[in-house]
């Protein structure tokens, strides 16, 4: 499923994410940049050691929540691998809807300013963060839709989404965000 905002392309689809070719892939990181399950896991299983080294390097402080880091994608089919923090999920009062939203936003931004053409996004948060699917779909899809009002790149934007619930629950809200 895909749809057009302001002449560029929000795309829907389910699978895993390691496998994508896009420009850069977003990784559903921890602050500390550790590594873990999840996204994370199977990105530096296939990507390899040299994505762990890079970050580890620049970025030793690890990331904020909310925010995100870009590194090599090592042996990945991008160029990049942007290391997004979303929040743990608390019941929703302890600004996880900005924290989450943030986390999005910073990835597009540093696609943009690294020239990617195309990114791929997981649903962040929504694994072991606890995040209710359908309120992160629509978050998501919200700042992916906002983001692309005010700049010309990414031209295309997939999120990746790894069973068929997720996929029917950011195939609703993307119809809800086209509407607006
Ligand atoms: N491709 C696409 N989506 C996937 C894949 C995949 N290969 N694997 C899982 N998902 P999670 P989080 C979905 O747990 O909630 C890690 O340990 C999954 O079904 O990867 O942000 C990190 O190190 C879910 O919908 O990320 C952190 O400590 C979504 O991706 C912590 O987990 C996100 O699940 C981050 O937790």
């Amino acid at each position: 499923m895909q749809t057009q905002f302001h002449g560029k392309t929000i795309e829907l689809r389910q699978g895993d994410i390691t496998a994508e070719q896009t420009d850069a892939i977003v990784n559903a990181a921890n602050s500390r940049l550790a590594g873990g399950g999840g996204v994370d896991g199977a990105i530096h299983r296939r990507g390899g050691l040299t994505i762990m080294r890079d970050t580890r390097d620049r970025y030793p402080a690890g990331c904020p929540t909310g925010s995100a880091v870009i590194s090599t994608a090592g042996e990945l089919n991008a160029k990049y691998v942007i290391h997004a923090v979303g929040p743990v999920w608390h019941g929703g009062g302890r600004g996880e809807s900005e924290l989450l939203r943030g986390a999005f936003r910073r990835s597009l931004e540093l696609a943009a300013e690294h020239g990617c053409r195309s990114i791929a996004m997981p649903a962040l948060s929504t694994g072991a963060y606890g995040y209710p699917m359908d309120e992160a779909a629509r978050i998501a899809l919200a700042t992916a839709a906002e983001f692309l009002k005010t700049h010309d790149q990414p031209e295309l934007i997939r999120f990746v989404l790894f069973d068929g619930a997720a996929y029917d629950a950011f195939a609703a809200a993307l119809e809800s965000v086209r509407d607006d």
